[in-house]
């Protein structure tokens, strides 16, 4: 395909003692060989889920064969395995974050759980009546629903931070939302229906000006971005394990010991206790006093695989050709009259949302089914992020660093083709 704009198609990344070797890449991912319809899959929705490499398959497998086995409490020999291997996981992902300390690092089921931990457990201990929260216009239903539900419990406030018509937060008027009533900021690193970057750490600064702590939501930048919640100066940030390339089920909260210290427990059960009596329990230390009950042990395990594989290709090297994969489809897609980019900020990461004037986003999708290329249409769990572009739905192409600027070409086939059919 004729590059647009003069810019050419990603090939891989060259540059200096960098080197990521897309080809090779894709042979790590056992699904990226499978036809769909009979054409060849181009998976362009690791927003909602990314694939796993042979390497994740092979630890889960693994485990369940040779380790399984309940942890911190058997003394026995598999126990103690899985325990060394649960703990070990808990150490990756505090190097994988740049954390100060592992008991920083509490495993969750996913973004949504760790955001309904905060709100439940901190939000509930320290919120009162007229309180506020401040969220931003771009949120996922996941970052605005936990904290509508605290509001209702303990009559508090939510606040949001409006955008402007590119998909950029307005950070002037995030300033004065800042208030003695804010108790707490909670945004999304990276908007998973615009791909907007936001300026975090910014945000964070301000926040921390008027002693207001903050929760970042990183489900959309975990994986496509090196993340350092010592230099971010974060309160709270929370990812998922399935969206970086691990397994489902399993994710992460990460906290300052402060933080996490202050806070009662989320839920209760076993292993978040030290003693129990009918009359007092007693809770465990941080990080178990948030991990009730028989936690997913094998998706901790096969997480720590994920960060090893994804660490080994370096998240500097992956944002660096993500980036190129980005521009290439932006400029390609681009050229297609009637096609209209919906987030055009300036710092973007690795999605593509747009819609086809006279085409529902839906048709779109299923005409791209059929060509094997698999996008998301839909609000994309963003209602609010709809109604602001005045739009019901986009199509939404997300990028990883196994994909390839001939799979974009494939994209633009098909949307043409989507024209073609029904415009
Ligand atoms: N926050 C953001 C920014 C997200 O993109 C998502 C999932 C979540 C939170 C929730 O993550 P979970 O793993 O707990 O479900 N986003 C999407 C998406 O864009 N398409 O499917 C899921």
């Amino acid at each position: 395909m004729k590059p647009a704009q003069g810019v050419i198609a990603p090939q891989g990344l060259r540059t200096g003692r960098t080197v990521l070797d897309v080809a090779r890449i894709r042979e790590d991912f056992p699904i990226l060989k499978q036809q769909v319809h009979g054409k060849p899959l181009v998976y362009f929705d690791n927003a909602a889920t990314s694939q796993k490499p042979q390497v994740v398959i092979d630890t889960l497998n693994r485990y369940y064969a040779t380790e399984n086995a309940n942890i911190h409490r058997g003394i026995h020999f598999l126990s103690e395995l899985a325990t060394a291997e649960y703990e070990e996981t808990r150490n990756k992902v505090k190097r994988f974050l740049n954390a100060s300390e592992s008991r920083e690092i509490v495993f969750v089921r996913g973004t949504t759980e760790g955001i309904n931990l905060v709100a439940q457990s901190y939000g509930r201990r320290f919120f009162k009546e007229g309180d506020e929260v401040v969220i931003s216009a771009m949120e996922h239903h996941s970052n605005i629903v936990p904290w509508q539900m605290l509001c209702e419990q303990v009559g508090a406030r939510l606040r949001v931070i409006p955008m402007n018509h590119d998909g950029e937060l307005l950070l002037d008027e995030y300033e004065r939302l800042l208030g003695a009533r804010t108790k707490l900021v909670s945004v999304a690193h990276v908007s998973n229906a615009l791909g907007t970057i936001n300026p975090i750490g910014r945000i964070i600064e301000s926040a921390h000006r008027r002693n207001i702590p903050v929760l970042v939501d990183g489900a959309q930048a975990a994986p496509h971005m090196k993340v350092d919640v010592q230099e971010l100066d974060c309160d709270f940030y929370a990812f998922s394990g399935h969206k970086l390339f691990g397994p489902t089920g399993i994710g992460v909260l990460y906290g300052k010991a402060r933080h996490l210290e202050a806070m009662p427990p989320y839920q209760g059960g076993g292993d978040m206790i030290s003693l129990v009596t009918f009359e007092k329990t007693h809770y465990n230390i941080i990080p178990y006093k948030f991990e009730a009950g028989t936690p997913h042990i094998a998706g901790v395990i096969g997480l720590g695989a994920a960060i090893d594989y994804v660490s080994g290709i370096g998240l500097d090297a992956v944002a660096a050709y993500e980036g190129e994969v980005l521009a290439y489809a932006t400029a390609q897609l681009s050229t297609i009259q009637g096609l209209r980019i919906i987030g055009r900020a300036k710092e973007k990461a690795s999605v593509l949302s747009f819609v086809l004037e006279g085409v529902h986003p839906h048709d779109i999708g299923t005409v791209l089914d059929r060509e094997g290329v698999a996008i998301r249409a839909g609000h994309h769990c963003a209602m609010p992020v709809m109604q602001r572009f005045g739009v019901p739905a986009t199509a939404r192409a997300s990028f990883a660093f196994y994909n390839t600027g001939e799979e974009v070409d494939v994209l633009v086939r098909a949307v043409r083709k989507v024209l073609k059919v029904f415009g």
